[in-house]
């Protein structure tokens, strides 16, 4: 009998225990960082074995506060797309973004909603940013926006177009509307050591606007800021280029900027959610000055001393902004996610670290992309998880974390990790997809992948008008 009390007792205890972790308290305000690399390949980090030094991105995955994710995938193997599924939580198939640059012409939605603009996600759809905008976040994006072109040319004047970042819920926005240089971004130059030290052609001066802003004060009213998520400037307004050259590195330019929305969102008494896709390390990679030095005194030279130069520089970036949660006070409250939008481009000296495939293919080294996730609040141990997670799922997590809703029943394709960080799953219920038209052609091959647990899915056509799929294989992710 005695025996039994015994186990009965260890057994409640148990209970408690199990239920107590259940019960973590889960702030529901947290401040929200989504810094995004561009092209960052898997084993491009020196935790994954990379050779350029990742010092503060070695610290954030290894953090006693962090979850390196061994298993974090792109939503897509290219630019916009992912940059959408981050944004929506829903495949890019789903609202016609195929590929990076698509053209407006590609998308039924513009028959409806006259959009110039290319690569434009659709009014239709709604970010992350948008739900947390209602909540009362102040919300900022700074870096490459890849989703719209954020100007078009009416009666020969410049203007905003329909599918910039303030209409997708984004109170301040500096940002590229695609790549541009990793050093003095603010200018077209084709040449590394030309770049590098700042010497422009004269003829490439008017070129020197890829850096777009909602908020410099030479805007007119009453246009700025513009904070509607819905309503097209009537009239539109003048598109106004950043009125700074904007030399030297640009992750720390980046970096810059989100410091000084950081400040303002704590002086303005709101949580804040900041969307922050580097440049770097996509093409044209050029690192600055001091790191090209550094790579060049290890031997390295021409695409290799400028590519890990840049991602030093992109790790620095992100060290600064480390540095900087803890100097204002808000690490704790803070959550953190770093991932990259795609693998390594072909003939990069990116790496894969050994997976197959690269950017462009849904292979492996096409889609698995670092991720790390760190939020003292609820991570209170480091731990290397091989849960699996995608882009997909950052909006369905935010939604639940900060218990807010999308106004409608819409189809999300990522789930909620919020479970898997209190400890009540310990695996992925539900499969992850893709479909990727090569080049976004449909006359071309493409490819669908499922994942699921250890098993993948990988499914190719040689045209999607025929519907025919004729490889099909299984296999092992692992
Ligand atoms: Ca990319």
């Amino acid at each position: 009998m005695r025996s039994f009390v015994s186990v009965l007792f260890l057994f409640a205890a148990y209970i408690l225990l199990v239920t107590a972790r259940h019960r973590k308290h889960v702030p529901q305000r947290p401040n929200i960082l989504f810094l995004l690399a561009d092209d960052l390949g898997w084993g491009d980090v020196e935790y994954n074995g990379g050779r350029a030094d990742t010092p503060h991105l070695n610290a954030l995955a290894h953090g006693a506060n962090s979850i390196q994710f061994t298993r974090f995938y792109s939503g897509a193997p290219v630019c916009s797309p992912t940059r959408g599924t981050v944004l929506t939580g829903r495949n890019h198939n789903r609202y016609c973004i195929w590929k990076a640059n698509t053209h407006s012409k590609d998308c039924n939605w513009t028959k409806d909603f006259q959009c110039p603009a290319k690569m434009p996600l659709p009014p239709s759809e709604v970010t992350v940013a948008e739900v947390l905008q209602t909540a009362g976040y102040r919300t900022g994006v700074f870096g490459k926006w890849h989703l719209g072109d954020l100007k078009h040319v009416e009666n020969g004047h410049s203007r905003w177009s329909p599918s910039h970042p303030g209409m997708h819920g984004f109170d301040v926005w500096k940002v590229t509307e695609r790549a541009v240089p990793t050093v003095n971004p603010n200018c077209a130059c084709f040449d590394p050591e030309t770049c590098r030290i700042g010497r422009y052609r004269k003829s490439a001066l008017p070129a020197c606007s890829n850096y777009y802003s909602n908020n410099v004060s030479s805007l007119p009213t009453p246009c700025p800021p513009h904070t509607n998520s819905r309503t097209v400037p009537s009239p539109p307004c003048p598109i106004v280029p950043h009125p700074n050259a904007i030399l030297g590195d640009d992750s720390h330019f980046i970096v810059r900027e989100l410091k000084s929305f950081i400040n303002d969102s704590i002086a303005s008494s709101h949580p804040f959610f900041a969307y922050v896709p580097f440049h770097a390390p996509h093409n044209r990679y050029i690192a600055d000055t001091a790191y090209a030095m550094k790579y060049a005194e290890k031997g390295l030279k021409g695409k290799e001393r400028d590519y890990y130069g840049s991602i030093e520089a992109l790790d620095d970036s992100v060290g600064e902004i480390l540095a900087h949660l803890d100097a204002v006070g808000i690490r704790d409250t803070t959550m953190v996610w770093f991932t990259s939008d795609n693998g390594p481009a072909a003939g990069s000296p990116g790496s894969t670290n050994g997976l197959e495939g690269e950017k462009g293919t849904l292979y492996e080294g096409g889609i698995r992309v670092p991720g790390i996730l760190q939020w003292p609040a609820i991570i209170e141990e480091n731990m290397v998880s091989d849960y699996q997670v995608s882009t997909n799922d950052f909006l369905p997590t935010i939604v639940d974390i900060t218990n807010t809703r999308l106004p409608d029943s819409r189809i999300l394709d990522g789930s909620s990790i919020l479970p898997f960080l209190l400890g009540v799953r310990t695996e992925r219920l539900s499969a992850m997809h893709w479909a990727f038209k090569i080049n976004g052609d449909f006359s071309r091959k493409y490819t669908a992948v499922s994942i699921e647990g250890d098993l993948k899915l990988h499914a190719t056509s040689r045209t999607v008008r025929s519907q025919e799929a004729v490889c099909t294989t299984l296999l092992r992710t692992k």
